[in-house]
C-alpha cells in the first residue's frame, strides 16, 4: 500500500517497566517505524504541582501498561510518526480526560516523545535537528544542584536546591566541568560540617543536616573559588520549592529545621535579601503554587530570573496567566507536567513569544534518557537544569557533550538572559 512507503510509518510498539533512580517502577516505550526506531523513559516528581497531569491510573504502573496495549497500541499502529500533532491529540482522545487520569501521563509522554524519536530515527536525524531544523545550534547552561533537601533529602536543608550555573562557560565541556568541580569542593567543606556521615539526595545534590543559611554561605564561596580557579564566572541559584513549605491552614511558610514561619510579604522579602546577599541568579518557585499575584509581586522588585515550576506545571493556559500577570521571567519545562510533545512545545513557544525564558528540566526520579538534552537544543532554552553528577544526570550531561562534538564546535552558548546591568 502506499503508505507502507513512507519510512515513518509505525509499525511497532512495545512497553516494559523499568527501574528509575529512586528504585521506583517506570514506564520505557519503543517505537518501531518502517525504517526507524525511538525509545523513550517517563521520570517522576517527588515535589510534584498538584496541576501536573497524573503519571499512572490507581498509582500503577501496570495498569498504565494495560491501558495502553488495549487502548492506544491498536490505534496507533499505521499512523506516520511524524504527525506528532495528531498523534498527540489523539493520545489526549483515547485518554478522555483533561489530566491523563485514564491512561497516564507518563505512558503518553513516554509513548509522545519515542514517536518524535522514532520520526527522527527514520530519516537517520538526530532529534535535536528534526524538531528544531537545521539553524538550532545553540547549546543551553547546565544549572547544577549542588547542596539539596527538602522534598529530595530526610534531615537536609528545608530549601529543596541550591545551585550553580557557570554563566561565563564557552562551551558545554567547560560548563560541565566547572558544575563538576563546585559540586566536588563542596564535598570535603561540607563534610566536616555536618556532625554525621556525608549523603546525597535524589538528585545527587549533597545532603547535610545544615541550615539553609549555611548552605548558600558555603555555596558562594566555594563557587567564588572555583570561579577564580578556572577562570570561569559563576552564579548561584535556588529551587525554593516553596509549595513544599506552605501551611495552607497557617498561611504561612515553614522552614522546619530553622523553625521560623513567614508570611507571604515576608517571604517575599526574605527572598529579595538572598538575591542581594548571594548574588543569586535564578529563584525557582520562590513561593507556593496558586500564589500568580505574590510571583508578580517580588518578579517586579527584582532582575533575578524569578521561575515558576508548580505554579506553571508546562501548562500553557498557567503560563499565559502568568505572562498577563507578569509573575515571571521564566518557566521550567518538564514534559512530563503536561504529557505530550506537542503540549511541551506550545508551552515553550508561548513562553518565548512573550518573552520569557525557558529553562527544560529533569525530574528527581530519573532514568538515563537523555531526550531533554535534544529538546533543550531544539527548542532553543537557554538553561538546562539536571544535575551535576550520577549516571541519571551525566547522561543528559555527556549527550550534550556529543552534540556539542556533532555540530563541530560551530554551535553556541545560548544567550543568557538577565545579565546586563
Ligand atoms: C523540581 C524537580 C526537579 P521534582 O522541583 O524542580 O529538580 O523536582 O522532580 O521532585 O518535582
Ligand atoms: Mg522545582
Amino acid at each position: 500500500m502506499v503508505r507502507k512507503t513512507i519510512p515513518s510509518v509505525i509499525e511497532d510498539i512495545k512497553a516494559r517497566k523499568i527501574l528509575d533512580s529512586r528504585g521506583n517502577w517506570t514506564v520505557e516505550i519503543d517505537v518501531f517505524t518502517v525504517t526507524g526506531f525511538g525509545r523513550c523513559a517517563a521520570p517522576s516528581g517527588a515535589s510534584t504541582g498538584i496541576h501536573e497531569v497524573v503519571s499512572y491510573p490507581e498509582n500503577s504502573v501496570d495498569t498504565a501498561l494495560e491501558r495502553l496495549e488495549e487502548i492506544v497500541v491498536p490505534e496507533l499502529l499505521g499512523m506516520v510518526a511524524e504527525e506528532q500533532e495528531e498523534i498527540d491529540c489523539l493520545l489526549k482522545e483515547l485518554d478522555g480526560t483533561d489530566n491523563f487520569s485514564h491512561i497516564g501521563g507518563n505512558v503518553a509522554v513516554a509513548l509522545s516523545l519515542a514517536t518524535a524519536k522514532a520520526a527522527a530515527s527514520s530519516y537517520n536525524r538526530p532529534l535535536y535537528r528534526y524538531l528544531g531544523g537545521s539553524f538550532s545550534s545553540s547549546l543551553p547552561y547546565p544549572l547544577g544542584n549542588v547542596i539539596g533537601g527538602g522534598a529530595h533529602a530526610e534531615n537536609a536543608t528545608d530549601i529543596q536546591e541550591f545551585l550553580v550555573i557557570p554563566i561565563g562557560a564557552k562551551n558545554i565541556l567547560e560548563a560541565v566541568e566547572v558544575n563538576t568541580e563546585v559540586h566536588r569542593r563542596a564535598k570535603k567543606v561540607l563534610a566536616k560540617m555536618g556532625g554525621t556521615a556525608l549523603g546525597k539526595g535524589d538528585e545527587g545534590a549533597w545532603a547535610p543536616s545544615i541550615t539553609d543559611k549555611e548552605a548558600f554561605d558555603v555555596l558562594f564561596d566555594i563557587s567564588r573559588e572555583v570561579e577564580d580557579a578556572l577562570g570561569v564566572k559563576t552564579r548561584l541559584g535556588v529551587d525554593v520549592a516553596a509549595s513544599e513549605l506552605w501551611d495552607p491552614e497557617k498561611e504561612m511558610y515553614v522552614y522546619p529545621s530553622e523553625n521560623i514561619e513567614r508570611t507571604r510579604d515576608e517571604q517575599i522579602d526574605y527572598i529579595i535579601d538572598l538575591i542581594k546577599k548571594y548574588g543569586l541568579y535564578y529563584v525557582e518557585d520562590p513561593l507556593e503554587q496558586e500564589d500568580f499575584d505574590g510571583f508578580a509581586k517580588l518578579n517586579k522588585r527584582t532582575k533575578a530570573l524569578i521561575c515558576g515550576d508548580d505554579l506553571y506545571v508546562t501548562n500553557p493556559e498557567r503560563i499565559k496567566k502568568g505572562i498577563e500577570k507578569g509573575s515571571s521571567k521564566a518557566v521550567l519545562i518538564k514534559p512530563n507536567q503536561i504529557g505530550t510533545l506537542t503540549d511541551t512545545f506550545k508551552a515553550v513557544n508561548l513562553a518565548k513569544n512573550n518573552n520569557m525564558a525557558t529553562v527544560i528540566s529533569h525530574r528527581s526520579g530519573e532514568t538515563v534518557d537523555e531526550t531533554i538534552s535534544h529538546l533543550a537544543v531544539a527548542f532553543g532554552c537557554p538553561v538546562i537544569k539536571t544535575g551535576v553528577i550520577g549516571g541519571e544526570r551525566a547522561a543528559k550531561l555527556n549527550e550534550l557533550i556529543r552534540i556539542e562534538e556533532e555540530l563541530n564546535r560551530c554551535a553556541e552558548m545560548a544567550a543568557l538572559p538577565g545579565l546586563e546591568e
